[in-house]
C-alpha cells in the first residue's frame, strides 16, 4: 500500500492568516499544497492563478498539488510555475482527446508529476488507456467547482474499482488522490478503498478547531 500523504486544498485557508498556514504545514510535514485553479469556463467559479502558485513556490518547499479545473490546458500550462516534483492534474472532460497525451507530455517535460483528473459521474474505465503516461489519478468524490459539498454517492466504490484496476494491470505504484469532503468519518474509508492522497479542506483539518491538532487527528485515522 502506498504511504498516506496529506494535500490541504488552499481555497479554504483563511487569506489572511495564510503565512502562519504555511508554516503550521511545515512543522507538520505536510505533503503537498492543493491549489484549485478555475476559469470560470470548465467549472461555474473563478479561483486562484498562476500569481498564487508562483508565490506559493517562493514561499515554501512544500510541493505544489495543482488541479487545473480549466478548459483546454494545454496551450495554458506555461502560464504555471511548477517544476520537479510538483503535482499537475487535468481533467479528463475538460479538453478534446488527441490534447491530453501532450499535457502530460509537457508536464513531464519540466520534471513535475502528470495526473488524470475525473469527474464523479464519468466511468473510471476511461482512464485505463493513460495508466502508462501517469504518475495518479485525481478522483473526485465532488463535482468540481466548490468547496464545502457532500460526497457523491458511489465514491467509495470507485476508489475500490479504480483501485483494481491498477493492481491487475500492474500499476499499482499509481496513486489515487482523493478530493471533496473528505471528513473523518470518510478518509478511512477510502483509504481502505485504495485511496493514497487527501485533499483536505473545510471538512476536516481546514475547518473548525485547531489547525495542528486537527492534521495529528487526520494522521491517526489515515495511519
Ligand atoms: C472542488 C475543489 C476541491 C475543494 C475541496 C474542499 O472543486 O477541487 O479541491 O477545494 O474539496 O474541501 P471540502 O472539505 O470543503 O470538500
Ligand atoms: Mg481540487
Amino acid at each position: 500500500m502506498l504511504r498516506a500523504a496529506i494535500s490541504p486544498s488552499l481555497m479554504c485557508a483563511d487569506i489572511f492568516n495564510l503565512r502562519q498556514i504555511i508554516r503550521d504545514f511545515e512543522k507538520n510535514s505536510i505533503e503537498y499544497l492543493h491549489i484549485d485553479v478555475m476559469d470560470g469556463e470548465f467549472v461555474p467559479n473563478f479561483c486562484l492563478g498562476t500569481d498564487y502558485c508562483r508565490r506559493m513556490k517562493a514561499e515554501t518547499d512544500i510541493p505544489l498539488d495543482i488541479h487545473l479545473m480549466v478548459k483546454n490546458p494545454l496551450n495554458k500550462l506555461e502560464a504555471f510555475g511548477f517544476d520537479e516534483g510538483d503535482i499537475v492534474s487535468v481533467h479528463y472532460e475538460s479538453q478534446a482527446k488527441d490534447d491530453i497525451l501532450p499535457c502530460f507530455k509537457k508536464i513531464r517535460a519540466r520534471g513535475a508529476r502528470p495526473f488524470l483528473a475525473i469527474n464523479p459521474d464519468k466511468s473510471v474505465e476511461v482512464l485505463s488507456e493513460y495508466f502508462d503516461e501517469i504518475d495518479g489519478v485525481l478522483l473526485m468524490t465532488v463535482f468540481p467547482g466548490f468547496a464545502g459539498q457532500k460526497m457523491v454517492e458511489g465514491s467509495l466504490e470507485r476508489i475500490t474499482a479504480l483501485r483494481r484496476m491498477l493492481d491487475e494491470s500492474g500499476h499499482g505504484n499509481l496513486s489515487i488522490e482523493v478530493d471533496g469532503n473528505v471528513n473523518y468519518e470518510k478518509a478511512p474509508l477510502m483509504r481502505k478503498a485504495g485511496a493514497d492522497i487527501f485533499v483536505v479542506g473545510t471538512s476536516s483539518i481546514l475547518g473548525p478547531g485547531d489547525l495542528t491538532e486537527n492534521i495529528t487527528k487526520m494522521r491517526n485515522l489515515l495511519g
